[in-house]
């Protein structure tokens, strides 16, 4: 990356819209303006403005309206240029490439947020939130990725990150006097210092379990025998038909999956094969792939055919049932009612429906939502550790303020002691971005969509 381009991309998607937006970052921004636009007088930093977009070809590409920035007041810290013209595709790549004819270099992918990060405008928490929130799906989703955004979490690593210097700076401080020990009274300040980092460190460990939730959404498997009416369910939660409903048994084969937003919950629903003793190989198959599935859902919704006897399960499946996970559904309410007891699924909530018609749909959509806030959701939002790198940073920074906890159990030099802690520091500053590692900040910027 050479930062003295100027780059350009297209920021908006392509295809017909309303309005299409270029994004321009670099020293060519205001002579830009006066090029394009034969200002008389130079532009007002962060004020629209109406033009006309000549080309260089003296062609009238558009009219447009365009907003200059100038550094170090812009997303990227540098002079930057938007311009708005019409959203149709072919006149934002003329606008794109007069751009380019008049020296500008096309955008990598991610490469605005690069240079805002590179230019001290973001952190690397902040720079990795702003995609977190292109890709969030639901209302959840959206709020920890603009906390992340918002710095909250640079700041609480910032706040770790300064205890540890202080308790570093202490423990070095006697380094240079082998023969005097530290104090009992110092040793345990510091201990105390190191165990409220690692509390800290712990639970943001632990948060990150909901990551996967609120990234993929919670994995709900809608599962029980042929013809107990789970693909009618998936279709009424929907709200159009997505699979195919017939009375013959073994309608679905292979499973059918949908995004359903319930609440502030994004859902990823799957609709699967009945279970009974297959008849048929495929229906076999479709019948072990729902088993496997299984192994990863975090939710399963047993949809069981009210009018008749309670249904026998795999054993591989009930074993990974339980009351925090599991809602039986007993459809066709409309039905006479099975006289025999349902013993084997008597732990679990259950909610009675009617999946021809709707019928109870508002009541099994509470229950799933109240077993989702309860058992898949953090209280807190700002506390949800929603990347793997930083997952695996923190897990290092525990690992490293163990080992300095351990020497100091066993009284060791306060060298060594200050070198775990030093490592621990290293690993707050991996995840904040500072780091001399041009090769990962590529890998990790190109990630992004072009124009951001
Ligand atoms: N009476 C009544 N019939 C229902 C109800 N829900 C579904 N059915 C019917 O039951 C039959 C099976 O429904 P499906 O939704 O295809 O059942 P499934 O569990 O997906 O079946 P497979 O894909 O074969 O495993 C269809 O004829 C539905 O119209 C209900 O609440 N009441
Ligand atoms: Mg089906």
């Amino acid at each position: 990356m050479n930062d003295q381009d100027t780059i350009v991309a297209v920021a908006t998607p392509h295809g017909e819209s309303a309005i299409s937006m270029l994004r321009i970052s670099g020293p060519k921004c205001l002579s830009l303006v006066d090029n394009v636009f034969k200002r008389k007088s130079p532009p007002r930093p962060r004020r629209s403005s109406h033009g006309d977009y000549i080309s260089l070809s003296d062609e009238l590409l558009d009219d447009v309206v365009y907003c200059y920035y100038q550094g170090p007041s812009s997303y990227t810290g540098e002079d930057s240029l938007e311009i708005m013209c019409h959203g149709n595709p072919l006149i934002a790549s003329k606008v794109l490439h007069d751009l380019v004819g008049r020296g500008c270099r096309q955008a990598d992918p991610g490469e605005f947020t690069q240079r805002a990060f590179l230019n001290g405008r973001i952190d690397l928490t902040q720079a990795e939130a702003v995609m977190e929130l292109i890709q969030a799906r639901s209302d959840k989703a959206i709020r920890v990725a603009n906390n992340q955004l918002r710095g909250a979490f640079g700041k609480q690593l910032a706040v770790l990150k300064d205890q540890l210097l202080s308790n570093v700076a202490v423990i070095e401080a006697y380094i240079d006097f082998p023969e005097e020990d530290l104090p009992e009274e110092q040793k345990q300040a510091q201990i105390n210092g190191i165990q409220k980092v690692m509390t800290f460190c712990s639970r943001l460990i632990d948060s990150s379990k909901y990551a996967a939730l609120l990234r993929d959404g919670v994995k709900t498997l809608i599962l029980g025998e042929p013809n107990a009416g789970k693909s009618s369910l998936l279709n009424c939660l929907l709200g159009f038909d997505r699979a195919i409903v017939s009375e013959e048994p073994g309608t679905t084969r292979d499973f059918l999956q949908e995004r359903l937003i319930l609440g502030d919950y994004s859902i990823q629903l799957l609709d699967t094969a009945g279970l009974r003793e297959a008849e048929g190989t495929i229906e076999r198959q479709g019948i072990l792939k729902t088993i496997e599935l299984a192994e990863e859902a975090d939710v399963f919704l047993l949809v069981v055919d009210g009018s008749l006897p309670c249904p026998t399960l795999p054993e591989e499946i009930l074993g990974k049932m339980n009351s925090e996970n599991t809602i039986v559904i007993r459809n066709k309410e409309d039905l006479p009612k099975s006289e025999e007891g349902y013993s084997i699924l008597s732990g679990f909530s259950s909610v009675s429906i009617c999946a021809k018609d709707g019928n109870g749909l508002e009541g099994l959509r509470n229950t799933l939502f109240s077993l989702i806030d309860s058992n898949f959701s953090s209280a807190d939002d700002e506390l949800i550790l929603i990347n793997a790198r930083h997952s695996l940073a923190l897990n290092e920074l525990k690992e490293c303020l163990e080992q300095a906890l351990a020497k100091f159990e066993l009284d060791e030099s306060a060298e060594l002691i200050a070198s775990d802690m030093r490592g621990a520091i290293d690993a707050i500053g991996r995840i904040l971005g500072r780091i001399d590692n041009e090769d990962m900040l590529d890998v990790l910027f190109s990630s992004f969509c072009i124009g951001k």
